[in-house]
């Protein structure tokens, strides 16, 4: 299915195999500099894969440079997919929920409570369902090498425990740049505000905002943990990572490339989620240390749930029925 699906989209990209220089390369025997941008730090398992994509592709092909670029040193997500768009930026590994403002059928992974374990994610995304959502980035002048993981959403604060949804009435909770996450988070009685993920911190740190949701490792990793108290496993969404590359980039490169950068993406894929799940797990035993642990009562998360129901409603059709639909089914495999 992969080496299928690799060929379909090379010669989507037209006939410019041939091409033996251009962009960037000053002479036809020049590297590509591949520049990967990324909003987390360089403890994150994106670094890692990002990191190990590199070893991967200059192992088999001395066609490119590959540079690295945590922290939204370059761009935050929004600003880096849009910078693919223009080709003045060839990578990045955005979450899915950034990505929704381009291309609405990504949504499906915001919807909450839908994805709630690993085998499920990896079962979605490695399918036939994950090709096709990797297939619609072409008509954003994008290309979806891959799907990584950034992991299961958690909500921390500095206010106090969150264990029942009345405990989230009126707290700043910062959210993705994305609307089905501000809506749910209202629904749920919070006081959403969506933001960046670069300026996380300062806005915690400032008490602009009371709280923000991510996976473990991102909240030990970004260290959170200083300007946070408490921590509650709502584990309430998984919205992947995607490495993605500048479909003008990607129309330069030769076939031969093309499947070297596919298949590097994949492998090193798989390697970063399994760092992320090793990290998530452990930077919750880290986190414990410091911040105040709640668990959310099986009885309390259907409320969670039938509370953030209407808002998968309201998406429905925004998103795409059908694909919701295919979505669903696929989960329910
Ligand atoms: C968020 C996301 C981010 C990523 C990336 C680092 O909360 O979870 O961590 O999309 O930019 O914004």
């Amino acid at each position: 299915v992969l080496v299928a699906a690799l060929f379909l989209t090379a010669c989507s990209s037209g006939g410019t195999s041939t091409k033996t220089g251009s962009g960037n390369e000053s002479s036809g025997k020049g590297k590509r500099t591949l520049r990967i941008s990324m909003g987390v730090n360089e403890e994150s398992p994106s670094y890692a894969g990002a990191v190990k994509f590199k070893e991967i592709v200059e192992s088999k092909t001395d066609d490119f440079n590959i540079e690295i670029y945590h922290s939204s040193q370059l761009a935050d997500d929004r600003g880096a997919i849009e910078m693919l768009q223009l080709g003045t930026l060839e990578m990045v590994i955005p979450s899915t929920s950034p990505v929704v403002n381009f291309i609405p059928e990504f949504g499906v992974f915001d919807l909450p409570f839908t994805i709630t374990n690993e085998e499920t994610a990896d079962k979605v995304l490695d399918g036939p369902f994950g090709d096709k959502m990797l297939g619609l980035l072409a008509a954003q002048d994008l290309v979806g090498l891959a799907w990584w993981e950034n992991g299961f959403r958690n909500l921390t604060n500095s206010k106090h425990p969150v264990e029942t949804v009345e405990d989230l009435k009126g707290l700043k909770i910062r959210t993705m740049e994305n609307e089905i996450h501000l809506d749910l988070w209202k629904s749920l009685g919070a006081n959403p505000t969506p933001m960046a993920f670069g300026e996380l911190f300062v806005s915690l740190q400032q008490g602009v905002i009371d709280g923000q949701e991510n996976p473990y490792a991102s909240i030990y990793q970004s260290k959170f943990y200083e300007v946070q108290k408490y921590v509650s496993d709502t584990n309430h969404v998984y919205t992947p990572f995607l490495l993605l590359l500048s479909k003008k980039v990607w129309d330069e490169l030769t076939p031969e490339q093309q499947v070297i950068l596919k298949e590097a993406g994949v492998e090193a894929g798989k390697y970063n989620r399994q760092v992320n799940r090793e990290d998530n797990a452990e930077s919750l035993e880290k986190l414990k240390e410091t911040l105040t642990f709640s668990e959310i009562s099986p009885e309390e998360l259907e409320r969670f749930k039938q509370l953030a129901q209407p808002t998968i409603e309201k998406y429905k059709d925004k998103i795409g029925a059908g694909i919701v639909d295919e979505y669903m089914k696929e989960i329910a495999k």
